[in-house]
């Protein structure tokens, strides 16, 4: 089995410069979710999400060599103007990767970044923007050692993006993406993501996200703070082993089409996964009213009509409003005529499954 010291750069076979590089990666969403962690960024259960297609960070990455190896050294640029505040976080990040990646302090390095979503929004730029700057770095390993293979760039790109925020190694490839070892899916790693392996169903062809913008604060609690407190947390254990159950069920559900099966079960992760911070010691809230206003409309408009439209949701009070492609019209409509009212100045944003990291 692939193990950690698999992935350490040791055969510098080039000499590189200078040069720059730009990827772009996507978010995802968790259908069922990664909450608690252990050490060094490895999850307590698998999880399984959607790569998404319009929601991206796109990172491009400048170096040059320099003399003095003995620091990292970088620049930091959002949207083109230097940003001080996100530094503390790449440092940090360089600092996990460099047993991986010793090379990276021999270059001084611009990153400049960007996502297509606003800032503010309340979606979590830091899945897409770890997975982007991962890419990045693995396309410098590319040149240094051009023997590498394909599928151990994507695997290094993805361990790479998990030290850097865990959920990021679900956006390097792939529509549907395991991350965590479980005995049903060949090849799931705790290390890295992986393309979820078996035949999907046509019903989750083009599978829509429509992520209604409830609250763009700041939030009162980081997502690092909340995986911690699933240490000690009475329900820790009944969680991790029913998060292997529910990706058992989900495995089958994406090969067979069961809708019915498919909302049950990712309903129910969402509100398990606020419920575990609910009861967590300090307990705290994420949601706000209008995530529940919405989450009771979209019931009544489930039952009257029967279109399979569900909800989930991530460490936030944003919704997600997933469906297929064929109740799209419809499902848009209800959205405009019932749910815009909910929404911070009445924003929401159409996604889709898409298909991980490209390059530029
Ligand atoms: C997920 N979330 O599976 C879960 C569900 C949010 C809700 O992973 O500390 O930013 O950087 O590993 O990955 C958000 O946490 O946390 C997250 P770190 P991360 O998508």
């Amino acid at each position: 089995m692939i193990s950690e010291k698999d992935f350490i750069f040791n055969q510098n076979t080039a000499i590189i410069n200078e040069g720059s590089f730009q990827w772009s990666a996507p978010s995802n969403i968790a259908l069922v979710k990664y909450w608690g962690k252990k050490e060094h960024q490895i999850p307590a259960n698998p999880s399984i999400s959607f790569t998404l297609n319009h929601c991206k960070t796109i990172t491009k990455l400048g170096f040059t060599k320099k003399s003095d190896s003995s620091n990292f050294s970088f620049d930091l640029l959002f949207e083109g103007k230097p940003k001080e505040d996100f530094k503390p976080k790449i440092q940090k990040f360089f600092e996990r990767i460099e047993v991986y990646c010793p090379y990276l302090k021999n270059y001084h390095f611009t990153i400049d970044t960007q996502n297509t979503f606003p800032h503010s929004s309340g979606i979590a730029s830091s899945a897409s923007g770890m997975a982007a700057l991962a890419m990045n770095i693995m396309s410098l390993e590319k040149e240094l050692n051009p023997a590498m293979t394909n599928d151990f760039f994507y695997q290094k790109a993805s361990l790479l993006a998990r030290l850097g925020s865990g959920s990021a190694c679900r956006s390097i490839k792939g529509n549907i993406v395991v991350w965590g070892n479980h005995k049903e899916i060949n090849g799931s790693s705790d290390l890295f993501g992986v393309e979820f392996p078996s035949e999907v169903h046509a019903n989750f062809n083009n599978y829509q996200d429509t992520i209604l913008l409830v609250d763009k604060g700041e939030k009162q609690v980081s997502s690092t703070v909340g995986h911690d407190l699933m240490h000690n947390h009475p329900f820790a254990e009944q969680r991790f082993s029913q998060a292997h159950h529910n990706l058992s069920t989900i495995k089958r559900v994406l090969e067979n089409g069961n809708l019915d099966e498919f909302i049950q079960i990712v309903e129910s992760e969402a509100l398990t996964l606020h419920a575990m911070m609910m009861t967590s010691m300090p307990y705290f809230i994420l949601m706000k009213p209008n995530t529940l206003a919405i989450i009771n409309k979209i019931w009544k408009f489930r039952n009257e009509t029967r279109i399979p439209v569900c909800f989930t949701l991530d460490a936030g009070a944003n919704v997600h409003i997933l469906y297929p492609e064929n109740v799209r019209v419809e499902t848009l409509q209800f959205i405009k005529d019932e749910l815009v009212g909910y929404c911070q100045n009445g924003q929401y944003i159409c996604d889709e499954i898409g298909f991980g990291a490209q390059k530029l």
